[in-house]
């Protein structure tokens, strides 16, 4: 009797540690508020979250027992997954003939008002399959995980009918089911005019706000919202318009604002309490202090202004000294972020907006969640958050932004299991 109750406590003991993974020998960074960092750290993962984090020396006993699974990770860095806040992944075609047009000195608006621009790239997929739009998709997304990236957000808007905008936005259901990523989708139908409504920008917009948007919604197709805020796309009446239905519904807000011009968009942003204003370049000082009191985060995307040769810099200094958050999103667009990279945006906000290794850091993961509204579940390593990790051959965390065209990413774990792994050694010395 004693033999058959100790071996079943010993089974209960073994029955607690199922799936139970020990990932030690690591450099963490948990990218928490106080960006505490455990050097040697452990982190250990159950059932896709993570239930204890801290120095390797603190370890409890509890997790040293053989039912454990060890992963020893050679003192590599490793970061919460990074989170890419701002794409617009899914769409067919490329828009390369308009940058060779710019090379020769037209603008992204000039060839915007001449019918290409977005309205190109709505013609190209409009005419594609569904299954063609996942499959040109695929290579973008794989980019990026192949990078650390565990969660990226995809906007609609180059359907801009209701077919083909419920068309983009499954394919992003259907890219979150086939692939081991979390994927927020936003419906940004109001991204640019199409031709059926030429001179009729009001009607467009009534039609988006009040029928695409709930049916979208019902469908349980849109996790957010987005609108185009710019003198070649759609004004700051249709943004107000826009976000009062979403308020409605209790659909989250994001908004494209003064990436060209200055419309008061990041103002009205605040005013609806968006989670987050996106681009900025044109922004006021004032603006800033809005957003501030408003939570909302600041997306910054270095790689429009580096493909647009744009020379207004964002108020980076402005955003620093309010304590408004900043992510660093790639903006994937056959526009004007051509390619699927992150790592490249965090070095373009390095090098181009002068972000600090830190801040790059912070932006990718805690404040780019944030912008989803899924901080509570990632962006940062503390217990009850998801165990979605970046491994990195790296030296030191000042890494994440200095690489230019090269990855240093070792492997992607997601729910406590690796996704991805390459077989290169630890580079710590
Ligand atoms: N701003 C951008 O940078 C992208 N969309 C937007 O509103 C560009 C989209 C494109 O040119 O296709
Ligand atoms: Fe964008």
């Amino acid at each position: 009797v004693k033999q058959i109750f100790l071996r079943s406590l010993l089974n209960l003991a073994s029955d607690m540690q199922k799936d139970t993974t020990v990932w030690r020998n690591a450099r963490i960074a948990t990218c928490d508020a106080t960006m505490t960092v455990f050097d040697p750290g452990a982190i250990v993962s159950r059932e896709g979250l993570i239930i204890w984090v801290g120095a390797e020396q603190d370890l409890p006993q509890e997790f040293k027992q053989p039912a454990v699974i060890n992963e020893d990770l050679q003192q590599r860095w490793l970061t919460p997954a990074l989170i890419d806040c701002h794409t617009h992944l899914i769409y067919a075609g490329n828009r390369a003939d308009e940058f060779a047009a710019r090379l020769q000195g037209a603008s992204y608006a000039q060839i915007a008002q001449r019918g290409g621009g977005i309205n190109s790239t709505v013609r190209a997929t409009r005419a594609a399959s569904e299954q063609q739009l996942f499959d040109l998709s695929v290579p973008r997304l794989q980019s990026l995980l192949a990078e650390g990236v565990g969660c990226i957000e995809i906007k609609s808007g180059y359907g801009l009918n209701f077919e083909t905008e419920a068309k983009m936005l499954r394919v992003a259901r259907r890219l979150a089911a086939s692939f081991p990523v979390t994927i927020k989708t936003t419906f940004l139908g109001a991204h640019a005019v199409p031709p059926e409504y030429q001179n009729q920008t009001d009607q467009y917009l009534q039609q988006v706000a009040f029928d695409w948007l709930p049916r979208l919604h019902d469908a349980g197709l849109v996790d957010a919202v987005d609108i185009f805020c710019e003198s070649i796309a759609f004004n700051l009446q249709h943004a107000d318009l826009l976000f009062e239905q979403a308020q409605k519904r209790n659909i989250p807000i994001k908004m494209h604002a003064e990436q060209l011009t200055n419309l008061g968009g990041s103002k009205l942003a605040a005013r609806y309490r968006a989670l987050s204003c996106d681009h900025l370049e044109y922004t006021t000082a004032e603006d800033v202090v809005a957003l501030a009191g408003a939570g909302t985060v600041a997306v910054l995307l270095p790689v429009a202004f580096y493909c647009l040769a744009e020379k207004q810099l964002p108020p980076i200094a402005a955003l620093r000294s309010h304590g408004v958050p900043m992510a660093v999103a790639s903006d994937s667009n056959p526009g004007s972020a051509p390619g699927a990279s992150l790592l490249l945006a965090l070095n373009m906000g390095c090098r181009f907006f002068g972000l600090h290794a830190a801040e790059v850091l912070a932006g990718a993961t805690r404040h780019a969640a944030r912008a989803l509204g899924e901080q509570e579940q990632r962006g940062s390593l503390s217990v009850g958050r998801c165990a979605d990790f970046a491994v990195w051959n790296i030296q030191s965390l000042d890494e994440i932004g200095y690489w230019s065209g090269f990855n240093p990413c070792h492997g992607l774990i997601r729910a406590g299991r690796w996704v991805s792994r390459s077989n290169s050694h630890a580079n710590t010395h």
